[in-house]
């Protein structure tokens, strides 16, 4: 569906004032050659834009909208807050609330902090590592996402692959001076990484399952293998849950494959679509934080009473109902039909998901790190996400990004979107 006279006057106007008329250069169409299409509202599984064309949504806030737009439960916790104010500059129950709803489903996290973003989790939770170690480098893999932080804004995914190179303009050598990089999937490049650096890294940072390169699972014994050689060399692993957490088991991906991270760092799903991050883990980890420990990190809007409070109502959701069940079959239902759609129309293709995380490849695959995601995919992609979105069906408009489905989709939004890949791809 192209860009529609209200909503092209809206990017025009947004441009004026913001780079790319948009917040996050993720949002900004640009590697798909299209103009973002201005949204008006959300209802369930659907987004209507600014001139009232209506699309099945799978790009969900990215990745916080497990129950779909506008879930009752989550907006009457909101309002109740709303009328006993915003913003108060000291503790309320509430967080404690939440931390509890978030160590009961998390049983590696002991002792947490509460923050803004995804970024501000995974930004403490590699100073607070770099503070317990006493020790300065750290390895993060190619490919994997973790906010815009200096040192961890390096062969990026998600939206900083999309400006070409992976590395950000702004970021100086110094930042990055102690950012080692590893292939995801490979514990050979990792072990050597160790021993070319003994006794000197302090944590390896990961996306325990890939979302910014798209959908990358990681591989039987990979995770386990990290555990070990992080253990081994007196190192901490951290898993960055900011989009599996709550999203591919109630527990997450830590839950789904069975290993304890030291550290975790959360956002999205547990905000409930209100700005949330948080990293916690190991009790005494955590103790090197402020006001505790030497490792200082704070915020004004850390813990915020109406942020919470969708929070609380979106776990407390996700801990009573069946979504994650759900999920799971909608997601199989989807992939399957996807595949069957690449082979009907004879596009080379490979469908790669973890529950309601899916992404296809218009590659042979499989694709297991970074450069496996080739220039030809990445070519093929934005015809393929106009064409959908054109039918109704708006993705996250990258390669490198995953999809997501939410409690509010059914098997005829499935269906439906089937048929629009069907014959989008024969368009290709
Ligand atoms: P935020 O600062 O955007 O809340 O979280 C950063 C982050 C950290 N870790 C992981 C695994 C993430 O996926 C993210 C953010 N994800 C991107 C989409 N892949 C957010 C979209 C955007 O940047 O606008």
């Amino acid at each position: 569906m192209p860009p529609t006279t209200e909503s092209h006057r809206a990017f025009e106007a947004a441009s004026r004032r913001m780079p790319g008329g948009v917040n996050s250069p993720a949002r900004a169409c640009l590697s798909v050659g299209a103009e973002p299409v201005f949204i008006k509202s959300g209802e369930g599984a659907w987004l209507t834009d600014v001139d009232g064309n209506r699309y099945l949504d799978y790009v969900c806030g990215f990745g916080p909208m497990i129950l779909g737009h506008g879930h009752p439960e989550v907006l009457a916790a909101m309002h109740a807050q709303l009328d006993r104010g915003l913003s108060y500059g000291a503790p309320t129950v509430a967080e404690t609330t939440l931390a509890e709803r978030v160590v009961a489903a998390v049983p590696s996290v002991d002792r947490m902090r509460l923050v803004s973003s995804g970024t501000e989790a995974t930004m403490s939770a590699l100073r607070v590592a770099r503070g317990f170690t006493g020790r300065h480098k750290f390895v993060k893999l190619e490919g994997c996402y973790h906010g815009h932080a200096d040192a961890l804004l390096v062969k990026a995914g998600s939206g900083a692959v999309n400006l070409g190179t992976p590395n950000s303009a702004g970021v100086t050598p110094g930042a990055v001076q102690d950012t080692l990089l590893a292939p995801y999937n490979d514990l050979d490049a990792m072990r050597a990484l160790f021993a070319a650096n003994p006794g000197e890294i302090a944590a390896i940072i990961i996306e325990p399952v890939v979302g910014n390169m798209g959908v990358v699972p990681p591989l039987p014994g990979y995770l386990e293998g990290l555990r070990e050689l992080t253990r081994a060399e007196g190192a901490l692993l951290i898993f960055d849950e900011v989009m599996t957490g709550f999203r591919v088991a109630l527990g997450g991906a830590q839950e789904r494959f069975g290993i304890t991270p030291d550290l975790t760092c959360f956002g999205k799903i547990i905000g409930g679509g209100m700005p949330i991050g948080a990293y916690g883990g190991r009790a005494d980890v955590m103790g090197v934080v402020a006001p505790e420990g030497g490792v200082y990190q704070a915020g004004t809007n850390s813990g915020n009473p109406v942020c919470v409070a969708a929070g609380v109502a979106t776990l407390d959701v996700l801990r009573r109902d069946p979504v994650h069940d759900r999920l799971e079959a909608l997601g199989a239902r989807l992939e399957a039909g996807l595949v069957a759609a690449m082979q009907q129309t004879g596009v080379q293709g490979i469908v790669q998901r973890v529950g309601s995380m899916i992404t296809p490849f218009f590659t042979e695959g499989p694709v297991r790190r970074f450069e496996d995601v080739t220039a030809d995919a990445v070519a093929r992609f934005p015809r393929f996400f106009r064409g959908m979105r054109e039918r109704g069906v708006m993705l996250p408009p990258s390669q490198y990004e995953a999809w997501f489905i939410s409690a509010a989709h059914d098997e005829a939004a499935i269906d439906r979107t089937i048929e629009a890949a069907r014959e989008s791809l024969a368009a290709l």
